[in-house]
């Protein structure tokens, strides 16, 4: 039950393969070294029936609003304008991005518990894992 660890912060600890998931998307050298380089801050809240996952870092912040299986357009920290859907599956957000402009789709799924988040990732063929820890 992902209501367990609402408001817990956790911070980015190991990531692999997200250069390359990066590429896949066709994020550019620039902004791959950005995305390389910080190590986001995550928390998410909860408002009635509505969701806030907020990633902080000191190259964007992203705060994603959401209710549970609803679409909702979103910019991703590369600036692509994307359609998003997050279902919660127990303590996992399952996310699907859409583009509607052709581009790609890409899964991130987010298991919560009580001392770390797991983040999966994939577009085609290309996996990328993230591990965030729990911010003492
Ligand atoms: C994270 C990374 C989530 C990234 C998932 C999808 C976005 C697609 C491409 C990323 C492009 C650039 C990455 C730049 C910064 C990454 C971290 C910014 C988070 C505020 O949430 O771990």
């Amino acid at each position: 039950m992902v209501d367990a660890i609402l408001g817990k912060k956790y911070k980015l600890a190991t990531s692999e393969n997200f250069d390359e998931f990066m590429k896949a998307l066709g994020v550019g050298l620039v902004t791959r070294k950005m995305g390389n380089a910080v190590s986001p801050v995550v928390d998410l809240t909860k408002s009635g029936d509505e969701y806030t996952l907020t990633s902080v870092s000191t190259f964007k912040n992203v705060v994603l609003k959401f209710k549970p299986g609803v679409e909702f357009d979103q910019e991703t920290p590369d600036g692509r304008k994307v359609k998003s859907t997050i279902t919660i599956d127990g303590a996992t957000l399952h996310e699907i991005q859409k583009d509607p402009s052709g581009g790609k789709e890409t899964t991130i799924d987010r298991t919560f518990s009580d001392d770390e988040v797991k983040m999966f990732m994939k577009v085609d063929d290309i996996s990328a894992t993230r591990i965030y820890k729990l911010q003492e």
